[in-house]
C-alpha cells in the first residue's frame, strides 16, 4: 500500500460557522489524508455578518510550531493555506514555505463581493500577493483575483473571455489557478482553471442556487486540496470540487438554514470520498 499523505491545513479556528480549519480537517481527512493544522487565529465565529465575535491573534505561535515540527523531522506532501489572522503572518507563511519545501496551495482569503474583509488593512492585497508568487495553485474568488491583478471587480455574468485573460493574468504568481464563483447566465456557477504548463484552460459548473452561504470558498479549496493531494489532475480537482461544495450548497438551502452557519458539507462526505 501506498504511504498515507500527509498535509498541513494553515487556517483560522472559527469556532462556530463552518468555515477554515472547521471544514478544511474533516473534509481532507475524509479523503484518506492525514491532516496537520496550525491555526491562524481562533475566533468565536467567523467575521460573515456575525458581530461581537471573540478574537485570538495565534501569529507568535505559527514559527515555534513549525521549528519544532522540523526537530521532529516531518514532511508534507503540500501546504494549504487560506485566512490569515494577521498583515505580519504573510511573512511568516513565507517563511513556512521556505522551511516546508513542498506543494504549496493557497487560497488568498481576503475578500467577497467587491470588498475586502473589514478585518484586514487596504495593504492586505500587496502582502497576499507576495504569498501568491511562492504558489503552485492559488484559488481566489472573482474579488481576490480582481485585487491580485490590480483591476476593478467585476460581479458578471462572464463570458469565456474575460474568465480566460483573467486567469493568464493570475498565472504570473503560480503555475496553476483555479478561480471560483464563475457564471456566464443565471442558470449555472462554478469555477475555471489554468494549467500553465499544459497550456490548458477548464471550467466546471452546477446548478447555480441563489444566496450567499458563508465557508463555500473553504469547502471548495478543501476538496480541491485533498483531490489534488490524492493525485488527480487539476481539471477533474475542480470538477470533484464543485460537485462537493454545490451538493453542500443545495442541502443547506433546501433545509432553509441561516446563511452565516455554513453549508452541511458534512452529509456528503460520504459520496466526496466515492468521488
Ligand atoms: O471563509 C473565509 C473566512 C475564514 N475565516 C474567517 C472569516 C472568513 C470569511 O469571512 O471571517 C474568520
Amino acid at each position: 500500500m501506498d504511504r498515507q499523505k500527509r498535509i498541513v491545513a494553515i487556517h483560522d479556528i472559527s469556532c462556530f460557522g463552518r468555515c477554515s480549519l472547521t471544514v478544511a480537517l474533516p473534509v481532507i481527512s475524509a479523503a484518506g489524508i492525514e491532516t496537520s493544522i496550525i491555526p491562524t487565529a481562533i475566533l468565536s465565529t467567523h467575521t460573515g455578518g456575525f458581530t461581537g465575535y471573540t478574537y485570538r491573534d495565534l501569529t507568535d505561535d505559527i514559527l515555534p510550531i513549525i521549528k519544532h515540527w522540523q526537530s521532529l523531522n516531518l514532511k508534507f506532501d503540500a501546504v494549504y493555506t487560506g485566512f490569515l489572522g494577521s498583515f505580519e503572518q504573510i511573512d511568516i507563511i513565507s517563511q513556512v514555505f521556505d522551511m516546508l519545501k513542498t506543494k504549496v496551495i493557497v487560497d488568498p482569503v481576503m475578500a467577497d463581493h467587491g470588498e475586502l474583509y473589514k478585518i484586514f488593512p487596504d495593504n492586505f492585497p500587496e502582502g497576499m500577493k507576495k504569498l501568491c508568487q511562492k504558489a503552485d495553485i492559488i484559488v481566489p474568488n472573482m474579488t481576490e483575483a480582481a485585487l491580485l491583478v490590480d483591476e476593478s471587480y467585476n460581479p458578471g455574468p462572464y463570458n469565456p473571455k474575460y474568465i480566460e485573460k483573467m486567469l493568464k493574468k493570475l498565472s504570473a504568481f503560480s503555475n496553476q489557478v483555479v478561480l471560483t464563483g464563475v457564471f456566464f447566465d443565471e442558470e449555472k456557477l462554478g469555477a475555471a482553471a489554468y494549467d500553465k504548463t499544459a497550456d490548458k484552460i477548464s471550467y466546471a459548473f452546477s446548478k447555480k442556487i441563489n444566496g450567499f452561504y458563508h465557508g463555500t470558498g473553504d469547502v471548495f479549496g478543501s476538496a480541491l486540496t485533498a483531490a489534488i493531494v490524492n493525485q488527480e489532475p487539476l481539471d477533474r480537482a475542480v470538477e470533484i470540487a464543485v460537485k462537493f461544495t454545490a451538493s453542500s450548497i443545495q442541502r443547506s438551502f433546501e433545509a432553509k438554514s441561516d446563511v452565516r452557519f455554513g453549508v452541511n458539507f458534512e452529509a456528503g462526505l460520504q459520496d466526496l470520498l466515492k468521488l
